[in-house]
């Protein structure tokens, strides 16, 4: 199994080279054959690929009885330990069983992915050649995008936060477990990607390296802001999702409202702040992740104020004073953080990542500090805002 540089102790610098991933099974052999193991109504009708992810394989399944499904394969190499992710997501659905969430446009009821058992044994997962399978259940009538559409889906993306953050925040925190030590933990990224810069360098001549290298010793400052402010007792840690990015938010197909934030394989304790930061930096950036021309990224104030006002109308009664100060930096920080994070993929060889050419990862960190200037060009008008609306 190759061994993730992403969030793991500076040693990954030295893991061997990348496994090559297996292969897929196709759509009609062993992927049918890993739904129907799981108790839904056989045989399967279709199975396709859905969605973007970065780290796993997601397919949409549909039952012989026209219930649709979610089938992912676990990258166990960023998730060692399958069994935990799976619990904490098991842990998350009993906390939220007995408060309903009526929504208020769509008539529809806030939902939350659920795991199907297998058909035999009843267990919430399954291994098949090393990998890990799970079925969870599909939200149906509802829409994501990769990019904020305008001012209203700003709101909603907000909004699915705030909501899920007062879902969650009376989750005792030892109920989960670490799925993913060193997520989300800056100084940890800025200590992986100073091995690896001291094990192989930057490579020869390419200027977008250098670039970015530059960017990160300048910035290098910024990386322990929230930790230190934790081990000041400035923030707690609490549940959080880990990921909460716009094509996260599920949206009502009819009435465009939010009703589900999927993607549960990060949901462990941390700080809220690396979701609200997470939240406003993929939500704000109005040409997304990938951009044709990264010229166009930027962070724009007018997205950031629905959404964090969206988010603030729900979670402002659990968030203290400390909590609202942090949220700029949390924004920038995150920003960073993730250029860090696809940089240090690159230098690595595109260990983490799924990646569609070679330098894929590098792109991805150019938009990434792309969008931290832009959001350091306007830091006062962010703290404003936040002010405003806190
Ligand atoms: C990864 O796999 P995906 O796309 O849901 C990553 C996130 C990044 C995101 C950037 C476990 O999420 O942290 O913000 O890519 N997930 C993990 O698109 O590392
Ligand atoms: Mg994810």
């Amino acid at each position: 199994m190759s061994v993730p540089v992403d969030p793991t102790a500076p040693t990954a610098a030295t893991a061997p080279a990348p496994a090559t991933a297996p292969a897929p099974p196709t759509a009609t052999g062993p992927l049918q054959a890993i739904a129907e193991a799981f108790a839904i109504a056989a045989p399967v009708r279709r199975l396709a690929p859905l969605g973007n992810g970065n780290v796993n394989d997601t397919y949409r399944v549909e039952a012989a009885d026209g219930q649709r499904y979610v089938l992912q394969r676990l990258n166990t190499a960023v998730f060692p330990r399958p069994q935990l992710v799976i619990d904490n997501i098991a842990r998350l659905g009993a906390h939220v069983d007995d408060r309903p969430l009526p929504l208020e446009r769509s008539g529809r009821t806030w939902e939350l992915p659920r795991l199907i058992p297998t058909r035999a044994g009843g267990r919430l997962w399954l291994e098949h050649q090393g990998q890990a399978w799970r079925l969870i259940t599909h939200i149906d009538d509802a829409v994501a995008h990769d990019t904020v559409q305008d001012a209203g889906h700003a709101r909603e993306v907000g909004r699915a936060l705030g909501r899920f953050h007062l879902l969650i925040h009376d989750l005792p925190c030892e109920q989960l477990a670490d799925t993913l030590e060193g997520f989300h933990v800056t100084p940890r990224y800025l200590a992986t990607y100073r091995q690896l810069l001291a094990h192989g360098g930057l490579p020869a001549g390419c200027e977008a390296s250098r670039w970015c290298a530059a960017f990160v010793e300048q910035r290098q400052g910024l990386a322990p802001v929230l930790e230190r402010a934790r081990e000041r007792g400035q923030l707690r840690l609490r549940p959080i999702h880990g990921d909460p990015k716009v094509n996260n938010v599920l949206l009502d197909r009819r009435s465009g409202e939010a009703v589900a934030l999927v993607d549960l394989d990060t949901v462990k304790p941390g700080l809220v702040h690396y979701d609200i930061g997470d939240c406003l930096r993929s939500g704000c950036n109005p040409v997304g992740e990938e951009p044709a021309d990264p010229a166009g990224v930027r962070f724009d104030l007018e997205l950031c104020r629905p959404m964090l006002g969206g988010y603030l109308e729900l979670a402002r009664p659990i968030l203290s004073q400390a909590d609202l100060e942090l949220i700029p930096a949390a924004v920038r920080l995150i920003a960073f953080e993730l250029g860090l994070r696809f940089f240090s993929d690159h230098l690595a060889g595109n260990r983490y990542f799924k990646c569609r050419h070679p330098g894929h990862n590098l792109e991805r960190a150019v938009v990434q500090f792309r969008l931290t200037e832009s959001i350091e060009a306007q830091e006062q008008e962010i703290r404003a805002l936040v002010q405003e609306l806190g």
